[in-house]
């Protein structure tokens, strides 16, 4: 028998939301197609080494296997997922950012985008996700990539990145330019601005 913990069920759910075994799909728009031939990784911006990398490239990056939880600024959450893929970190410890860099814009496939201060992305939980749960990332939780940033409500987590920019300033997001919060910190209910 598998037994649930409800005490600590409870002290990992920040309020006003509620848990879900399901995982909701929630996005803007379409579901784009991916094609591995096509496809590519690209950094650029305020860094030493910008790079563009193919599918098959990105795979060969260090991989690592990260639990966490997921909440939507809409009320659900979703405990225990299991991403792999590659650390945010260390893509940041291939391409340099310059010491003027603040913040990423992460830009994803269509028009979405959304953006955090470097400093928070650099959280060891923060990853590059290709797979979810032991399967490949299904396309419409994300695939073939998925940004992932656990402590922040979901709309941080891109889904279908293509593309990280290093600004100095802060170039606001799809949801942080409709009036959701730009700082999104589920624990402090940071839900609009
Ligand atoms: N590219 C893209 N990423 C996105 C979104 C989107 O519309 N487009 N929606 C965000 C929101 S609001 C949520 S709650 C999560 C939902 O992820 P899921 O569909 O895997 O549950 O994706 C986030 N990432
Ligand atoms: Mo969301």
């Amino acid at each position: 028998m598998v037994k649930i913990d409800m005490t600590e069920t409870r002290s990992r759910t920040p309020s006003n939301q509620r848990i879900t075994s399901k995982f909701p799909v929630l996005h803007y728009g379409g579901v784009p197609r991916f094609d591995p031939k096509t496809w590519d990784f690209q950094v650029e911006g305020l860094v030493q080494h910008p790079v563009r990398l193919s599918y098959e490239e990105f795979l060969k990056l260090p991989k690592t296997v990260s639990i966490s939880d997921f909440h939507c600024v809409t009320g659900w959450s979703r405990l225990d997922n299991k991403w792999e893929g590659v650390l945010f970190k260390t893509v940041c410890d291939l391409i340099n950012p310059l010491k003027e860099a603040r913040y990423v814009t992460i830009a994803c496939e269509g028009e979405y985008t959304t953006s955090l201060l470097l400093a928070d992305l650099l959280d060891p939980d923060v990853i590059l996700a290709y797979k979810l749960d032991d399967k490949s990332l299904p396309a419409e939780h994300g695939g073939p990539l998925r940004l992932v940033v656990p402590k922040k409500y979901a709309y941080k987590s891109a889904k279908w990145v293509r593309k990280l920019r290093f600004t100095e300033e802060q170039e606001l997001g799809f949801w942080e330019t409709r009036g959701y919060s730009n700082t999104a910190d589920p624990w402090k209910e940071e839900r609009y601005e």
